[in-house]
């Protein structure tokens, strides 16, 4: 009998969610950010072997929602915990103590996993598991390291005995549910985070209206940076246009390296006043 199911990523902004989904997909699916909050909607990746299919989703990190678009990413999370048969409690090895908070879904099959353990030595990680064994006496504790791939082998194998006998639910080359206009605009917002600091990141939205395949040629990609306010526009174009100019460097030689394919990426930037906290907007784009 086959095995398949749906396998949420669940853990803080920063602890490695994306980084653990890509591995396992051998891919650069989900952007991968060191500034925290990278990841705003589920992402959904399917690996398919012989006798079994994860269907994992990434999720974006637990924060306590300030504005709407982080209650929009905190109702993502929660509906893939609902969508879940087994769930990936993540945790790093600077924020391992907020193991304690974890209430476990009790219909749910729950893997708690601890990522990058490149960063810490022995005795370190073993004073971790004692905490563990303290807080979770029944569960246990998969050390890993998502970056160098390390017991990401014992994570599957645990993953695959929890998954329930099923048929594969996607045809075994589906790869995700998203367009390819989706990871594009990924992968601008990505480079964004990359380029500018402070609040930038966080008020930027990337929209794609135009993605023209072409049979001969370059395709051809429009995009649209949206910010909060004017200002944040003018850091965004830079002097006579200058980051701007980079910034469409940098995404189009991203964008090139994911598709496999050459193309013609023009940016625009425009304001949408506040639009983190406008409903309406949220829900057209990340509902
Ligand atoms: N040293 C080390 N760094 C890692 C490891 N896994 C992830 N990272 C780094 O941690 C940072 C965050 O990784 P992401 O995969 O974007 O984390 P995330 O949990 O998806 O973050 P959000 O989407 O913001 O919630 C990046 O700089 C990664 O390179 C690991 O195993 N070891
Ligand atoms: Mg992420």
């Amino acid at each position: 009998m086959k095995k398949c199911g749906y396998v949420a990523i669940i853990g803080d902004p920063n602890v490695g969610k994306s980084t653990l989904l890509n591995a396992f997909l051998n891919l650069n699916l989900s952007i991968i950010n060191k500034k925290a909050q990278t990841t705003r909607n589920k992402i959904l990746g399917t690996l398919t072997e012989k006798n079994y299919q994860i269907i994992f989703i990434d999720t974006p990190g637990i924060i306590d929602p300030k504005y709407e678009l982080q209650s929009f990413m905190l109702s993502s999370v929660k509906s893939s915990i609902r969508e879940a048969d087994v769930i990936v409690y993540l945790f790093d090895v600077v924020n391992y103590k907020n193991i304690s908070a974890v209430n476990i879904e009790k219909e749910k099959k729950s893997i708690f996993c601890l990522n990058k353990i490149d960063l810490i030595t022995k005795e370190e990680s073993e004073k971790i598991s004692e905490f563990f064994k303290k807080e979770k006496p029944n569960e246990i504790l998969i050390p890993i390291s998502a970056t160098n791939k390390i017991n990401l082998e014992i994570l599957k194998d645990k993953i695959v005995e929890y998954l329930p006998e099923s048929e594969f639910l996607y045809e075994e080359d589906f790869l995700t549910d998203r367009p390819e206009k989706f990871f594009v605009a990924e992968i601008i917002r990505n480079c964004i985070l990359n380029l500018f600091e402070q609040e930038i990141p966080y008020s930027v939205f990337v929209n794609i209206p135009l993605f023209k395949e072409r049979e001969e040629g370059k395709d051809y990609i429009e995009a649209e940076i949206i910010v909060e306010r004017e200002s944040q526009k003018v850091i965004i174009i830079g002097k006579n246009g200058t980051k701007l100019k980079q910034l469409g460097e940098e995404a189009r030689l991203a964008i090139e390296d994911f598709l496999g394919r050459p193309v013609f990426l023009k940016l625009f930037v425009k304001v949408r006043k506040n639009w983190r906290k406008n409903k309406e907007f949220l829900k057209k784009h990340y509902s």
